[in-house]
């Protein structure tokens, strides 16, 4: 008896390690000496059974009506409801600590009266981001759930296909939900997708409030998640942290509202407006921490462009040479097909994917590219060059949601004219280079007037090493209404 008595103890203790949750340990520890002391044996047994486990504390039809087509398959083969764990059966974030997501301004979680919708919307938005990387072109969002001020479970949607973060926070709750509140960055689903609609879960959990961060521009979502449950008689507030919010997902915004990716205008100049000396000698203008830093965004969009002229002057690689990054894919515009064979970046086109936009259609001179590895997709010509915004709902529907645009100046300007740049990352180095036929950042035949620029709206500025960041967007309401 003793034995069993001590197995028990051990399995559940055994939990509480495992997720480095040593405060449920030693109050376990607490009140198995507590019961040792004063109860008989039958009695003691029952004290260890009463021991909360850490997860999952939703009932087991509770979990199997609400995990979806491809979670089930994880969930039946073998593994108990007991042992189900969200972090296993993703195994992507090992360092998952749900108290680190918001472990960044102290005096704030020290202070419960503090703690506010915003609050609440901050740390489900911290979680959020840990989603970077790995949901694209889906978007990342966080859940909190909260009951009588305390956060009773947490998560963010882990990867492209998987759970998202309201499900996966409902089915790690500790406790029953109902009564509770849910924050959630953005507006619950409503459709069945690659999981089960997040309203049917969010609904049948109990919870009695939900805030959301932004409204859905998903067309089969759209403001329907929220109207079904305040049908359920559920309380909805939408719109707490709402910039923050769009901001976290202003990839994911465009993309589904435009079927295009999200292009960033990416350029380094010196304070005359450079990007080269007047011999076309461009390495290089910024320090070595710019560059790093144009590697990590390289890492961090699908997609780099550059036009041909670019490909023929640097005959450049275009990878991302950060390591554990992923390289984006690598598009160059080159409409006459002029990119020579023995470049790097066709050289190379069997390890990182390679595309060339191209008006060319003589099949004889396809073939080579194609024999090489290249993709080419057909885009019709306009003004000399190709029709970016043809070619961008192509990169769309390949499910290219981000571009970092690398230049030059002509597919620069093409760009910003064809009106498919949504922001621009200009780094500025303390030089000037002078020259009447030093090219600058922005080719073309350029605005009329003054009143003719583009206009951007300055977001962030820092130092990068010795040289400076400007990051601006480009003005358009794509995703005011959200
Ligand atoms: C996510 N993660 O946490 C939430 C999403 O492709 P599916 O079936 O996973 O559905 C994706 C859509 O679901 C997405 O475009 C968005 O509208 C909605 N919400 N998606 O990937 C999440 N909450
Ligand atoms: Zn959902």
């Amino acid at each position: 008896m003793m034995k069993l008595f001590e197995n028990m103890l051990v399995m559940r203790m055994a939990y509480w390690l495992r997720d480095n949750d040593f405060r449920s340990f030693f109050i376990a520890w607490k009140r198995f000496f507590h019961a040792i002391k004063k109860a008989p044996l039958r009695m003691r047994t029952r004290a260890i059974r009463k021991l909360p486990l850490k997860r999952p504390r939703m009932a087991p039809e509770f979990c199997a009506r609400h995990i979806g087509f491809m979670e089930r398959s994880v969930f039946m083969s073998g593994r108990s409801d007991e042992n189900y764990r969200p972090d296993e059966a993703y195994g992507s974030d090992e360092n998952y600590r749900p108290d680190e997501a918001y472990g960044s301004d102290e005096n704030y979680r020290s202070d419960e009266g503090c703690r506010n919708d915003e609050y609440y919307m901050q740390r489900a938005i911290a979680l959020a981001r840990r989603g970077e990387g790995a949901v694209h072109p889906n978007p990342m969002v966080g859940a909190v759930l909260v009951k009588d001020g305390r956060v009773i479970a947490e998560d963010y949607h882990r990867v492209y296909g998987g759970f998202h973060a309201e499900r996966g926070c409902l089915l790690n709750c500790r406790e029953p939900a109902k009564g509770g509140t849910l924050y959630v960055t953005l507006e619950p689903c409503c459709h069945y997708g690659k999981t089960p609609p997040c309203t049917d879960i969010i609904i049948d959990s109990g919870v009695r409030r939900v805030v959301v961060g932004t409204k859905d521009p998903n067309p089969l979502v759209s403001g329907r998640g929220i109207q079904i449950l305040k049908d359920h008689g559920i309380e909805v507030v939408c719109g707490v942290c709402r910039e923050e919010c769009l901001e976290l997902n202003r990839i994911f915004f465009h993309y589904i509202r435009t079927g295009m990716p999200y292009v960033t205008l990416k350029y380094a100049m010196t304070m005359d407006g450079k990007t080269a000396a007047a011999s076309g000698k461009s390495r290089w203008i910024t320090g070595e921490a710019a560059r790093h830093r144009v590697h990590e965004e390289r890492g961090r969009h699908r997609g780099i462009m550059v036009g041909i002229g670019t490909a023929l002057a640097d005959d450049p690689l275009l990878t991302c040479r950060l390591e554990g990054q992923k390289s984006p894919v690598r598009i160059v515009c080159d409409s006459a097909l002029r990119l020579p064979l023995s470049s790097k970046l066709v050289q190379t086109a069997r390890q990182t994917p390679l595309m060339i936009a191209t008006a060319c259609t003589d099949e004889a001179r396809r073939a080579p590219y194609m024999a090489e590895g290249c993709q080419l997709i057909n885009v019709p010509r306009d003004d000399g060059g190709l029709k970016l915004d043809v070619l961008m709902r192509a990169l769309g529907e390949r499910k290219i949601d981000s571009i970092l645009l690398e230049g030059g100046s002509t597919l620069a300007w093409s760009a910003l004219k064809a009106g498919v740049v949504q922001r621009v990352l200009a780094f500025i180095a303390p030089k000037i280079l002078g020259g009447c036929q030093a090219p600058g950042a922005v080719g073309g035949p350029g605005a009329e007037s003054p009143d003719a620029a583009f206009k951007l709206k300055l977001r962030h500025t820092e130092p990068v090493g010795c040289d400076f960041l400007m990051e601006s967007e480009v003005i358009s309401d794509v995703y005011r209404d959200c």
